[in-house]
């Protein structure tokens, strides 16, 4: 939720409300109900360890809580399991747009001038051009989208497998986090098992075509095992760090395993 939907006196409906969204996931479906149901602001202080006296410890706990959640998601995240592929015919069309502005300001970048940066915890630190990508091998998915704010649809993308492509940097794959900086002032970054997942893919088309303006030209990351906010879109710059990089929404409140 982000922060200004979030209530700005102490209301413990509110706080006991969004704690229950936050902790939901990883309670097993039997205890699930009944463990949530009882659970009390008392409770939401004892299992984040903060005082419930004021906003900002308020949101201290929940922001404990979502880290909690953070790593319950790391933990039963499953390598290699694979989300839903569907047929063609069910791609979403015309497919939304999203993004913190309207899509009249999505940005414009230029194919010509554009490299891509690499930094961090990698071998070989050289840009790459949009050409020099699309020759390495190229692979294609045709997965769900889901975003936060109630929508989900279908889409067709195609690009490089991101662990073909962290394996070719030479990236450290022990490392912690790869981090994302993007042509709008957008940023993210996501856990190394995710990174490494078959379907996590450095995303350079769009239903066949050159990835379109509005939907991340000149490449975005494509996760159909995130939700919609992990996935960057206009991406300038990638990195690799075991320090924690945050993101965008996640900074102001999202979750930041953001799984789906
Ligand atoms: N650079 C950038 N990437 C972004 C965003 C953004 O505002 N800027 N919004 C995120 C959100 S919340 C969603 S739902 C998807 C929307 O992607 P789409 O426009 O292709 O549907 O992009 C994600 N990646
Ligand atoms: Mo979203």
């Amino acid at each position: 939720m982000p922060l200004d939907k979030r209530p700005s006196q102490l209301d413990g409906d509110a706080i006991l409300k969004e704690a229950r969204q936050l902790l939901a996931p990883q309670l097993p479906t039997a205890t699930r109900r009944s463990f949530l149901r009882n659970l009390t602001l008392g409770g939401v202080a004892l299992l984040s360890g903060c005082r419930l006296s004021d906003d900002e410890h308020v949101e201290a706990a929940l922001m404990a809580i979502s880290r909690f959640n953070d790593r319950a998601q790391g933990w039963i995240f499953d390598p290699n399991a694979l989300a839903p592929t569907y047929p063609a015919s069910m791609i979403t069309k015309p497919f939304p747009f999203n993004a913190f502005y309207g899509i009249d300001e999505a940005p414009n970048v230029e194919e010509d001038d554009f490299r891509l940066e690499i930094s961090g915890l990698v071998a070989d630190k050289r840009s790459w051009r949009l050409d020099e990508l699309r020759a390495l091998a190229q692979v294609e998915q045709i997965t769900r989208h889901i975003c936060v704010e109630g929508w989900s649809a279908i889409g067709r993308w195609g690009g490089v497998r991101f662990s073909d492509f962290l394996q070719r940097i030479g990236a450290d794959t022990t490392a912690k986090f790869v981090g994302f900086k993007c042509a709008d002032g957008y940023y993210t970054s996501i856990d190394m098992p995710t990174a490494l997942h078959a379907q996590t893919q450095l995303t350079l088309s769009y239903d066949g075509q050159r990835l379109p303006r509005e939907y991340g030209f000149p490449m975005k990351l494509r996760m159909p095992t995130k939700l919609g906010y992990k996935n960057p879109k206009h991406i300038k710059a990638i990195f690799v760090t075991n320090s924690y990089p945050g993101g965008y929404w996640e900074d102001q409140g999202y979750n930041w395993f953001g799984g789906s």
